[in-house]
């Protein structure tokens, strides 16, 4: 799969993070819980250094639960604090706060007669596009301070938020990195949303998808859309199936082909098939 997205803004967003890592006491790496491997930004890795993070896992709710949990106790293993959090019913948010302010107070000096860190923690909350990071923050502060949407790219400068315990976020926008060699990341990247609109063939990802799904969760389309799935190779065919069963009909009759794509991708992003997780440990 070629994907192309334009990195004018990326390369402001690599500035802007380089700019701001110096500035914080800890970083809030987000992660796709879909994606847990292939949400992670090789670019931000090499900027933070030393700089201590946390992981959280984003969008447990369209992740398989079993796999967000082994994924967790893997990074755990390997050193990094994770958490897995769901920015709509606040599930781990709490927890994630905790650990970040824990992590961030360890490097601010503290007060010699009462041991109280003298002044306030600032955490960094970056990840790839769309990933979830200013709908995590508006979690974390209990109110819509950050602007959020469906699509990558709604955060284009930085924005500083307190909440209520005093402590300072600092929202950033998505950053990927300039090169998408391996076609199963950026097959991953794309079809969970983080690369924009017109940078990749949306039938060809849907295609894609269809063959994943048919390979790894067999029962899943013909469960969803009451279609015969004989092999991945049918792609195109089983789309075609999708579409007479939805009336997704051009005006001659014939099946709407990029009609199905598109509900297709909108059903698989809403998590309407089912939880899924794409990355294999
Ligand atoms: N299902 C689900 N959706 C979520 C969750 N958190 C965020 N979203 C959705 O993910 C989309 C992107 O959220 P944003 O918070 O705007 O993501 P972002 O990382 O700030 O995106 P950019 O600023 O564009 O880089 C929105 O449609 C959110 O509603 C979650 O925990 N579960
Ligand atoms: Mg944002």
């Amino acid at each position: 799969m070629s994907i192309q997205w334009f990195p004018g803004h990326m390369a402001k967003a690599k500035q802007l993070l380089a700019e701001c890592i110096p500035l914080v006491d800890v970083v809030i790496e987000l992660r796709d819980a879909r994606i847990p491997l292939s949400s992670s930004n090789p670019l931000l890795a090499q900027m933070l250094g030393g700089k201590p993070r946390v992981i959280a896992l984003t969008k447990p709710d369209l992740a398989d639960e079993r796999r967000t949990a082994a994924f967790a106790a893997r990074f755990e293993r390997e050193g990094v604090v994770c958490v897995a959090v769901n920015a709509r019913d606040n599930k781990g948010t709490r927890e994630l706060l905790n650990v970040a302010k824990q992590t961030a107070e360890r490097t601010i000096p503290r007060d010699r007669a009462y041991g109280r860190a003298l002044r306030t923690s600032r955490v960094m909350v970056a990840g790839i596009p769309n990933v979830g990071k200013s709908s995590l923050i508006n979690a974390l502060c209990q109110r819509k301070a950050a602007r959020t949407g469906a699509l990558p790219g709604i955060t284009r400068a930085k924005q500083w938020i307190r909440l209520a315990s005093g402590l300072e976020m600092l929202d950033t926008p998505g950053l990927l990195w300039p090169r998408l060699d391996d076609p199963d990341i950026a097959f991953r990247l794309a079809v969970t949303g983080a690369i924009g609109e017109g940078g990749f063939d949306r039938f060809e990802l849907v295609e894609r998808l269809v063959q994943f799904l048919v390979r790894e969760y067999p029962a899943v389309l013909a469960e969803r859309y009451s279609v015969g799935v004989a092999s991945a190779a049918d792609a195109t065919c089983i789309l075609t199936a999708i579409g007479e069963r939805r009336g997704c009909l051009a005006l001659g009759g014939q099946v709407d082909l990029a009609r199905v794509a598109d509900l297709v991708l909108l059903e698989f992003r809403l998590g309407k098939m089912g939880r899924f997780t794409l990355d294999r440990e």
